[in-house]
Parts: C-alpha cells; structure tokens; sequence
C-alpha cells in the first residue's frame, strides 16, 4: 500500500529547499542514549490492532529483513545523502499486528522517553521501516540502536530512535517537537518545518 504522495525532487534538486549537504552523520537527540541490552529489549506493538504483540530481539530478527538506500534530512537544515538502511519494514509490522479499520495515526516512543507522531499512511510507505543496521554495522547507540524508525520522506525528528512502543491510533496524539511547535507532516521538500498551531 502506498502512503501519501509527497512533492519529489524535481530535476537535480536532491536537497529540499534550506538544506545543505553533510557526509559525517551527525549525532542529534535529547541527549540520552540509553543502554539497552539484546536480552532485555522488547517492542511493544498495540492499540487500534488485532494481534498486539511484545517482540524480543530474537523475535523482531525473525521477521523478514528488508534494506533501503534513503536520504536524511534533518530540520536543522543538514541533509545526509544515500544512507544505506537494513530492519524489517513498516508494511511487515502492519501485516503482523492488522491495524483496525479505526487505526489512522502511530505514536512512536523511544527509550529515552522521546515520542513523535504519524499518520497511518505515512507509515505504510513502502520506504518506512524498523532499522537495526546502517551502511552494514549495527546501528550504534548514539544513532539510536537497538533499533530505530525510519520514514525518509519526512524530517528525521519523525524517526524514533531507541525505539520501544508503537501504538496505533484512531486520533492523533502529538510527540516531543509536535508540541513544541513542529510540523505534524514534516515534508523537506515544501520546507514543511513548523505547526505555531500546534503550541497551546
Ligand atoms: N528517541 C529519540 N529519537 C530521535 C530523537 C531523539 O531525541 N530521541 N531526535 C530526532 C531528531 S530531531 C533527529 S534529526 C534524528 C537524529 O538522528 P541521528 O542522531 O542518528 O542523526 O533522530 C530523531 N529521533
Ligand atoms: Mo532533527
């Protein structure tokens, strides 16, 4: 199933507007980095579902792999070019646990207590997934291992790293930078960064 259609690049254009291109991956969060043992992690899969389920690491491997080659782009206007991503895809993780009818936005939270919310739809992109690897290693702890979201068509605030809940939803319910006045749709090519209306 194909999520919303976003504005693709047009012609040469590889950088959203206000972006500039980085090749060092810089490190961006709330300054946590929490360490989470293989034999401790689980992801919590559950709300508007069928079939909630708790993963173990073990599990989670078992579902099947998939690999994507995305650009990053982070809000603070730096841009990383052809990151090399490899986890189980959004669309698996909906097959497993069925999403209700009523189910239209996912709450994503991470091990540091960081949320950020999506759409459905954005989500069931055919580019979205669950990373445990990137560029062939281990996701480090610093870029959010064990395993973080990735939707790339989206600002990366909408990514959870050290990820550890999903919840589907039948309404929205608005994460960390959400609330504090970033964009519930986050699209880098319509310079999409803000939401004042989000702040209360
Ligand atoms: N759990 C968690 N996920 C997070 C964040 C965070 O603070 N905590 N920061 C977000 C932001 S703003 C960005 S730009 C990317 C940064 O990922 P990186 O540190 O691997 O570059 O992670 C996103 N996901
Ligand atoms: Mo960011």
């Amino acid at each position: 199933m194909a999520g919303k259609a976003l504005r693709k690049p047009s012609g040469d254009s590889r950088l959203p507007p206000g972006q500039h291109e980085v090749t060092d991956f810089p490190v961006l969060d709330l300054g946590l980095h929490p360490e989470i043992r293989l034999s401790d992690w689980c992801l919590h899969i559950h709300g508007h579902v069928e079939n909630p389920v708790k993963l173990s690491w073990a599990e989670f491997q078992q579902l099947p792999q998939f690999e994507d080659v995305s650009d990053f782009h982070c809000v603070t206007t730096w841009s990383q070019f052809a990151m090399k991503w490899r986890g189980v895809a959004f669309f698996s993780i909906s097959e497993l646990v069925r999403p209700k009818p009523s189910a239209a936005h996912v709450f994503f939270k991470g091990y540091d207590g960081y949320s950020t919310s999506n759409p459905l739809s954005a989500c069931l992109d055919d580019d979205v997934l669950i990373a445990h690897s990137w560029n062939g290693e281990s996701l480090s702890k610093e870029h959010g291992g064990p395993a973080r979201v990735i939707l790339p068509k989206r600002y990366a605030w909408k990514g959870a790293k050290f990820v550890r809940e999903i919840v589907f939803l039948d309404r929205e319910i608005l994460g960390f930078w959400e609330l504090r006045g970033y964009s519930k749709t986050a699209d880098p090519f319509t310079n999409d960064r803000f939401a004042p209306s989000n702040l209360p």
